[in-house]
């Protein structure tokens, strides 16, 4: 298979298609003068990090903009998801700001609107400044206002050019697996640093939001991250076990903000932690959104055990599988997308902000042939089409990722681009699931 089944045609009037990337898995954080961050930090200790591989010159992106722009505008892409790294923005998290960090990202915002790119903005994904760190990070309630200040930093030099803006990249990575799982920087594993990092990232997020609105930006929203969890078996205490992995993975995020409360299961483990006066925090939290952003991969399978809570663990599934170990299920976008309508946000617009697939691309003869990813991104985009016929108001999708980048805690070697990245040479070579895009959207 080398086409999509899908075209254009097949999707509602403007539906935009984009592709998403961010800073420190592209960029290159060593360069134009970028403080350290925690991932730094986190690649530097043993153990953490496939082969200790850091962020440091990436796909040098910083330098290779232009060029990889090219390739966005040239697939006939719409859009371009992106972020901006906060210690390249303010190297010390907070006080002085490099200018060098600044003008790159207003060069790049120009350089989108040059290729008839709409810039859509993430604030943070994921490299915080190690000086926050050092204050206790997403511990720290006054992160909110520290986040609010970067926001204005920021958005006030390139908000006035962007299509839209989210603050946080799936919080519950940023809670949860770096807080509770320890995966990912700053590599904790404490119930209260997690539900207090949790709370304060959505308090975060509304403190940005509402610093853009003052500074005059529109069309803002929120990107969260979900995972289907099947019951292991058709126990009930299976059944109860992904009930509670459903609450803090899907339902923590969107029922704070939708509904000014928190799923009953995970209050009840996580009330004893959270900060002092955290129910008025809702009035901030609760800020309104102009539109969801959904990023889904896969599902999971939970089985309960004897552990402290949320006394669960994941066991292995019968469906195929990318180069990540996750099980390929479309099925669960199209339930996120028409679940996420139904019970948090009605009428508001959604995007599907990330989907794609690791896989083992290798270039043979200047090429790179991915059947697999097509096979991938052609299910997930029919399950759009079915959540848009059951009436959910789809109108967007994007790629994750264009080119082949640092995926976190296992370095350089799970490839989820469009393109192939070289990572001795840089070169970067599209696959043939990039030329079936371009098919697609030109079709
Ligand atoms: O690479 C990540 C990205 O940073 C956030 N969403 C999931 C992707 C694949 O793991």
């Amino acid at each position: 298979m080398d086409k999509f089944n899908w075209d254009r045609s097949d999707l509602p009037e403007g539906f935009m298609f984009g592709t998403a990337t961010s800073s420190y898995q592209i960029e290159g954080h060593g360069f134009g003068g970028a403080g350290r961050t925690h991932w730094d930090d986190f690649a530097a200790t043993p153990g953490n990090v496939v082969r200790a591989e850091n962020g440091l010159k990436a796909c040098d992106h910083y330098h290779r903009y232009a060029e990889d722009l090219d390739l966005v505008a040239a697939a006939g892409l719409d859009a371009y998801r992106f972020s901006v790294s906060w210690a390249r923005v303010m190297p010390e998290g907070r006080g002085a700001i490099n200018q060098e960090g600044l003008d790159f990202y207003d060069r790049l915002t120009d350089a989108m609107l040059e290729r008839d790119l709409k810039p859509c903005a993430t604030l943070y994904h994921w490299e915080l400044p190690s000086p926050l760190a050092d204050l206790g990070g997403w511990r720290n309630g006054d992160i909110a206002n520290w986040f609010g200040d970067f926001t204005d930093v920021i958005m006030g030099k390139i908000g006035d050019r962007m299509h839209s803006v989210a603050p946080i990249n799936e919080p519950w990575c940023v809670g949860w697996l770096s807080h509770m799982l320890g995966h990912h920087a700053p590599g904790l594993r404490d119930i209260r640093a997690t539900a207090r990092a949790m709370h304060h990232v959505l308090l975060a997020h509304g403190t940005a939001i509402d610093r853009m609105r003052a500074l005059g930006l529109s069309n803002l929203g929120g990107v969260f991250n979900f995972e289907y969890p099947h019951p292991a078996d058709d126990t009930p205490e299976a059944m109860e076990a992904a009930a509670v992995y459903d609450e803090y993975y899907n339902q923590f995020f969107l029922s704070g903000i939708f509904k000014g409360e928190y799923p009953a299961r995970v209050l009840k483990a996580f009330e004893l932690h959270l900060p002092k006066g955290w129910q008025d925090d809702f009035k901030t939290i609760q800020t309104p959104l102009d539109w969801v952003g959904l990023n889904y991969y896969t599902c999971k399978r939970i089985a309960p055990n004897d552990d402290p809570w949320p006394s669960h663990q994941e066991v292995d599934g019968p469906l195929p599988k990318t180069k990540m170990g996750w099980e390929i299920y479309p099925d669960g976008l199209h339930h996120f997308l028409t679940r996420t309508k139904d019970v948090y946000t009605g009428d508001l617009p959604l995007l599907v902000t990330e989907n794609g697939m690791a896989n083992a691309d290798i270039i043979q003869n200047g090429q790179v042939n991915d059947p697999e990813r097509i096979a991938y991104v052609d299910v997930h985009m029919k399950a759009v089409q079915r959540a848009i016929a059951d009436g959910a108001p789809v109108e967007g999708y994007f790629l994750w990722s264009l080119m082949d980048n640092y995926e976190w805690a296992l370095g350089y070697e799970k490839r989820f681009g469009a393109v192939h990245v070289d990572f001795d040479t840089l070169t970067r070579t599209p696959k043939a699931s990039y030329y079936a895009l371009q098919d697609a959207l030109r079709r």
